[in-house]
């Protein structure tokens, strides 16, 4: 039976679904829950369909988490969407469910569920829910919001079509999820917009950006630098991609300075893989895209060294 059949046959089975996703979300794990939802909820409206996981104002345009209490999960199926190692899902009561799935699109390094389907070459959880969706598209039905919300994630993890990941099926998906009744150029204008205090950081980080021969390049960002911008951590995320848009760079990192002072690492490359010194560094992720932690500000030239010396072998 293909997975995508046996996870319909577990979904029918419940009467309570309740889906999470990683922490600290992004588009694509917001478009693919929520998107989810509504391709559930519009198949079987007898079902309750509950969102998990911390609510953010800059991602209402998506949709709103709900309220979960203890008791729903005792007869529930638990969904994890987009999150590739356990620790990282939001709202640990995802193993309180009777059964637990995990959809995902990262390297499978953290195996856990009942049920698995992760496909590393999928641009997207979204790209996935979409699949799913097609492969059982006699049962199922996708409503407009739906396509909207998978849509926004395929458009989030790919960089608007940018990133490699983006292959002529994720195309496919994208052009199919066009023709539902939603407006594709208003999710690429909201995906694209920064608020005031995220274009002062833009600018921040182009000036400031230490650009090495080999092209590897790195930023820091304490919290005496950030204070001023008025940000929070989960802000930093949307200036990730700007040094990729210089010719010259490579492979870069973003340095930001955690409430313990540890710095997390974001890290980023056009060509060389960089999952494997994340994964030497306490992170991982994927070959171009990956997260690490150095613990204080004075093992941040460990690291950059380590990075120099990747990039300048792959030259
Ligand atoms: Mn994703």
């Amino acid at each position: 039976m293909a997975i995508q059949e046996q996870i319909l046959n577990e979904i029918k089975k419940f009467k309570i679904i309740i889906i999470h996703r990683h922490k600290r979300p992004d588009p694509d794990a917001i478009g693919s829950q929520m998107g989810l939802a509504q391709l559930i909820k519009a198949s079987f409206p007898d079902k309750q369909v509950l969102c998990a996981g911390k609510q953010y104002e800059s991602f209402e345009w998506l949709g709103k988490t709900d309220e979960i209490a203890d008791e729903q999960y005792q007869d529930a199926l638990v969904i994890v969407v987009d999150t590739a190692n356990q620790p990282r899902v939001d709202d640990d009561r995802y193993t309180k469910g009777k059964a637990l799935i995990k959809i995902d699109h990262h390297p499978n390094d953290d195996q856990f569920g009942d049920i698995m389907w992760v496909e590393p070459d999928a641009s997207s959880t979204s790209e996935l829910i979409y699949d799913f969706y097609d492969s059982n598209k006699d049962q199922l039905t996708l409503p407009s919001e739906g396509a909207r919300l998978l849509y926004a994630g395929i458009v989030g993890d790919t960089g608007r079509f940018m990133y490699p990941s983006t292959s002529s099926h994720t195309l496919e998906v994208a052009a199919k999820l066009a023709t539902y009744d939603f407006s594709t150029s208003d999710v690429n204008q909201i995906e694209d917009e920064i608020d005031i205090p995220l274009a002062r950081l833009s600018a921040y980080v182009y000036e400031n950006l230490t650009i090495l021969d080999s092209g590897a390049a790195y930023l820091v960002l304490s919290d005496k630098v950030l204070e001023p911008f008025k940000l929070g951590d989960e802000s930093t995320s949307a200036v990730v991609p700007l040094p990729g848009k210089i010719k010259q760079v490579v492979s870069w990192a973003i340095f930001v300075e955690q409430k313990d002072h540890s710095f997390r690492i974001r890290l980023r490359s056009k060509g060389p893989e960089i999952n494997e010194l994340a994964k030497t560094y306490g992170g991982g992720g994927h070959p171009l895209a990956s997260g690490a932690v150095v613990d204080s500000e004075e093992h941040i030239q460990d690291f950059v060294k380590d990075l120099n010396d990747l990039v300048a072998k792959n030259k």
